[in-house]
């Protein structure tokens, strides 16, 4: 066995807090987190490159599979990328809701207003297209393979998403379909997969955003306890 790759092992950086304190700061931030929306009338005002650089970073410590972090983060806000964006996306998007997607999908969308036009991609200050590589690319043109991608890019939006909410901003997770027009416009190199395109910036003012409700804890968790544990 080669010993040569293999990572030194520090102590864990973890600060012991209460088991109080674990339940007041997870309610916390459960009560902060069920106000995330997803939001598709953004206002134009601007958003520091810097904030945007710290979303990514926070995103980026998501956990992957054999540490492969297969992801790229391409934050845009170059009006003429963003126009171009915006043009091939609704150009497919326009295809999608009138001939390529079935009538049930259109029914499950039609209470949430939405429809091939996406002004957003133009008036978010940025767009964030998270690409997920399918492969590792090494130099010398060879590559080598990345395990759990979709998982790992998954949780690494799921935490982008978070991050984006805790900073007071809001963004969408929008997927036009099919997305290969990202990898084109954004001149991304061949193993890297479009994934999500997030709009990411401020809500226009007087925003709405459909009345939903979530699912209750007894409808998404069921518990399985042995006896209960001596205090
Ligand atoms: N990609 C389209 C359609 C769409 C699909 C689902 I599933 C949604 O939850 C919302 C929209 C669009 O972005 O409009």
């Amino acid at each position: 066995m080669s010993h040569k790759n293999e990572y030194s092992f520090v102590p864990l950086n973890h600060e012991m807090i209460s088991a109080a304190d674990s339940l007041t700061q997870a309610k916390a931030f459960y009560l902060r987190m069920d106000s995330r929306r997803s939001v598709r009338h953004f206002s134009g005002k601007p958003v520091h490159r810097e904030t945007i650089a710290h979303l990514i970073r926070t995103a980026s410590t998501a956990p992957s599979g054999a540490h492969k972090q297969p992801w790229t983060f391409v934050a845009v806000s170059d009006p003429a990328t963003k126009r171009k964006i915006r043009q091939a996306a609704e150009a497919e998007e326009k295809q999608s809701y009138e001939t390529r997607m079935p009538d049930e999908w259109l029914e499950a969308l039609e209470p949430l207003a939405t429809g091939w036009r996406k002004p957003y991609l133009e008036i978010a200050p940025w767009l964030v297209v998270l690409f997920q590589q399918t492969v590792e690319q090494l130099p010398e043109g060879e590559t080598r393979k990345n395990y759990y991608v979709v998982e790992s890019v998954g949780i690494a939006a799921g935490m982008f998403l978070t991050a984006v909410h805790q900073a007071g901003l809001v963004s969408l997770t929008h997927t036009p379909s099919p997305m290969k027009f990202l990898a084109d416009i954004l001149k991304r190199p061949s193993n890297e997969k479009p994934f999500l395109l997030m709009p990411v910036g401020y809500p226009e003012e007087g925003c709405q955003v459909p009345d939903l409700q979530r699912k209750g804890l007894d409808q998404v968790a069921l518990f399985i306890e042995g006896p209960t544990p001596p205090r």
